[in-house]
């Protein structure tokens, strides 16, 4: 039975085997954590760096967030055993370790809470996991209800993996005054100096409990015995041994012994985290000692900061459900948290700022500041943005990319539309590497005639190891590879740049990006279009790639959506580009990235080509690409295509689709797997990674294109771009202050787009003068099919 059903903001899982990634995400100010139906969770926190309290059994590289997640028996996890002290018979929640199927199951993913009901034999178990505002704190509250007609005596065993710490120190004990299974350890360190940092870290991982157990176990092996963790040996025992860890894996788990008549029912309550050491875990002790009510509340007004920009009712629910609760839960978690890494990579960062234009704008303006305070006086920025005075770039970001520049002008674009707040752009900010302080529009200027300059003698963008493409390495890494993409970035930076120059009034300058943009475009068209779609670089050896000749790589997904966005291709081009990606790139899951995936390593492109086929950007359905196409299409006026592809972003609507996804709909992932031609059974599935730069594009895509309610210095431009088998929508749009509320319907008499605010006709679309508080309501009548607007600007 697979039933994942919606509840108003909260999705439910009805079965624990059919999507057993199936997962949601919880996070706050200092970790994030991902929890699978079946109860394995990763978890992770900042000290500053991204540090765990709950290992792997084996010692972990420290490495970014991999693409998909692997589970196996000893994953992580957070569980429940339960024994029938008279039947013998052992069942675990929610539903690894022991797999044993329960009778009623659900996985409840809310935005504020996890949720597990498992029951077997008249025992449930529910299991709530819940969690502070700022500290690493997991809140675990486990009821224990006898659904029988009978008295019931049963063990239940909270068994929270601590997994393998450390090689220099490991160990475990329960602690009797703090009520606590306490694990310590020394994070391994070799470099002298490296003490003064170790030395501060939240080394030790508790599990704390509100209830007294009966018995306890602190070591992996002895809890387990020969019996494995399936059927574990000490579980089979009257008592857990009560023993103590020493340099082996620690474990915490507790014993409860209940006697519970018909119908009763028990509440514990947990909370597992790291610690500095044993008084730190008293006052956490002394913290929720009244209850998680208080936390709870906390956490609420934490995410009630996040202000969706819409709230929309449209013939589709499940596509509303997503962009009133998820989307702007996941803008928000993005933009407040930068992904917990402490050196986000510059266009990351910048493009989640552009979220937060949709649901906290306040916060996207401050980061642009930021990111700017870290440019180099020439105008380049760096690979990634360090957040903290010490942070320093790793993995990604010690490889030379060069399109850092090009998400400045584009993605502040959206922010100005959204809040015409101009005065961002008299700011002054220093440079990294220069204490003069110049303005926000200089910098700007710095960095786009940086991306003009950075150019050869055709007028082609170098690549050097990689442009948007992280592992694109090889096209340019001697000095002379460029990149179609970029080029078209450095097009499109220097006209999204033209238009926010022009509505501060400065034509002039405005008149010059244009210019350079137009004439990069003409460059683009003589370099890169190869008949039916543009080509995505050349290489060091001057080899054109991304086109006919090519067996695998053939086409781009990129270099045909930026190729619309920065102007250069002409109505003919797009429509030869998009027919070249309909048949080549679109699938049943979205528009993939490239095609055929690559089979064999090509030494000119780089490692991007020995991914595996479908997977990441070696052909997957990579939605953050496939929102730029979308974006594009929405520009180009092809709305029931883009609206196509937006819902392909999203499992469902329907169960087989979600079961093949592997995913509920509560977030976008980074990908689907792709090469649909090539690998047919895999494809679709979902990575399950939840971050991704494609939820601030798809927040523009909404506001933007699909709904058309887009901000433009004079008020709010009303222009939605519905597909044509929607008859009617609604939309409450926060803007500027106050709230628009808007309908959309289509009439059979209606020749073009009318709209009326208050009962009076606005001409142009543009509602003017909004003031705070004041109530606005919008009719808008669009024809029977509306293909109005066709290549308009959005
Ligand atoms: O990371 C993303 C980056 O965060 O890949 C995007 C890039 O634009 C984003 O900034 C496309 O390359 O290093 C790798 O090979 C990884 O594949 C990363 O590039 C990738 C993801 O973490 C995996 O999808």
């Amino acid at each position: 039975m697979m039933n994942p059903s919606k509840d108003g903001d909260r999705y439910i899982l009805h079965d624990p085997v059919k999507m057993p990634k199936a997962s949601g995400f919880l996070w706050n100010e200092n970790m994030m954590l991902h929890a699978t139906c079946q109860g394995y969770v990763t978890a992770q926190f900042m000290q500053p760096e991204p540090a765990k309290y709950s290992h792997p059994p084996l010692m972990e590289a420290k490495t970014f967030l991999l693409p998909e997640p692997s589970y196996y028996a000893h994953h992580p996890g957070r569980f429940v055993y339960v024994k029938d002290e008279e039947s013998a018979q052992v069942f675990s929640a929610p539903y690894a370790p022991v797999h044993r199927r329960p009778d009623v199951f659900s996985f409840a993913v809310g935005k504020q809470d996890l949720t597990w009901q498992t029951e077997c034999n008249g025992i449930e178990i529910t299991m709530r996991l819940e969690l502070p505002r700022t500290e690493p704190h997991e809140l675990w509250t486990i009821t224990v209800t006898n659904k029988t007609g009978d008295a019931r005596r049963i063990s239940v065993y909270p068994y929270f993996t601590v997994g393998y710490m450390s090689w220099m120190n490991q160990g475990g004990a329960y602690n009797p005054e703090l009520q606590a299974v306490v694990c310590s350890s020394v994070t391994p360190y070799q470099k002298y100096h490296d003490y003064a940092k170790v030395k501060t870290y939240k080394d030790k991982s508790f599990l704390l409990a509100y209830a007294l157990p009966d018995a306890w176990e602190t070591c992996q092996q002895r809890f387990e015995g020969e019996g494995g963790i399936g059927m574990p040996e000490s579980i089979l025992q009257p008592a857990l041994p009560c023993g103590e860890c020493h340099y082996e894996m620690p474990v915490a788990v507790l014993q409860y012994r209940l006697a519970l008549h018909a119908g009763e029912s028990q509440q514990m309550r947990f909370v597992f985290g790291p610690a500095k050491d044993e008084r730190a875990i008293a006052d956490i002790k002394t913290r929720y000692a009244d209850g998680f009510e208080a936390a709870r509340a906390e956490y609420g007004g934490y995410l009630a900061q996040c202000a969706p920009a819409v709230q929309v009712q449209t013939p589709d629910p499940d596509l509303d459900n997503y962009i009133n609760h998820w989307l702007p839960r996941q803008a928000f978690f993005h933009g407040m948290t930068n992904r917990l890494s402490s050196d986000p990579q510059t266009r990351n960062y910048i493009q989640d700022a552009m979220g937060m234009t949709y649901v906290k704008p306040e916060v996207g303006r401050s980061a642009f500041l930021f990111a700017l305070s870290q440019q180099k006086r020439s105008g380049a920025m760096p690979d990634g943005i360090l957040l903290y005075p010490e942070a320093e770039l790793k993995f990604i970001n010690q490889v030379p990319h060069s399109d850092h520049c090009v998400w400045l002008p584009i993605c502040m674009a959206a922010y100005l539309a959204e809040t015409a707040d101009h005065g961002l752009l008299d700011e002054k900010v220093p440079f990294c590497d220069s204490d003069e302080r110049l303005t926000v529009k200089q910098h700007m200027d710095l960095a786009v005639d940086w991306l003009i300059d950075d150019r050869d003698e055709r007028g082609l963008n170098y690549i050097r190891q990689g442009d948007w493409n992280d592992p694109m390495n090889a096209v340019g890494y001697q000095g002379k590879g460029v990149s179609g993409w970029l080029t078209m970035g450095t097009a499109y930076a220097a006209s999204a740049w033209a238009d926010i120059l022009a509505d501060t009034g400065k034509n002039d300058e405005a008149a010059h990006y244009r210019a350079q943009a137009e004439e990069i475009n003409r460059i683009i068209n003589a370099y890169f279009w190869d008949g039916d779609w543009y080509a995505r670089g050349i290489t060091d050896d001057g080899v054109r790639f991304g086109v006919k000749e090519d067996d695998e790589g053939r086409i781009y997904l990129n270099s045909q959506s930026w190729g619309i966005l920065c102007g250069a291709a002409d109505a003919q081009k797009k429509a030869r580009l998009m027919k070249a990606v309909e048949e080549q790139l679109e699938s049943p899951y979205g528009a993939e990235m490239l095609a055929p995936a690559y089979t064999n390593m090509r030494e000119d492109i780089g490692r991007l080509t020995q991914k595996y086929p479908g997977v990441t950007e070696n052909g997957s359905v990579y939605n953050h690409a496939s929102a730029f196409y979308i974006y594009a299409l929405y520009l180009a006026g092809e709305e029931d295509h883009a609206y196509r592809l937006l819902r392909r972003m999203l499992p469902g609507a329907d169960q087989a689709d979600i079961l093949r996804r592997g995913q509920l709909p509560v977030f976008i992932p980074n990908y689907y797997r792709g090469a649909y031609r090539q690998l047919p059974d895999v494809a679709g599935r979902s990575s399950h990674l939840f971050c991704t730069g494609t939820i601030s594009w798809v927040y523009r895509i909404v506001v933007e294109g699909l709904f058309g309610v887009k901000g433009v210095g004079e008020g709010l431009e009303i222009n939605p771009k519905l597909p044509s088998h929607w008859d009617r929508v609604s939309i409450i749009r926060r803007f500027r202050g106050t709230q628009i509320r808007i309908k959309a319907e289509r009439r059979q008499d209606a020749k073009e787009i009318e709209v009326f605010c208050n009962g009076k006709p606005l001409r142009d679309r543009v509602l003017k003068d909004i003031r705070e508080g004041e109530s606005y309501e919008v009719l808008v009548v669009l024809p029977q099919s509306s293909v109005e607007g066709k290549g308009e600007d959005i």
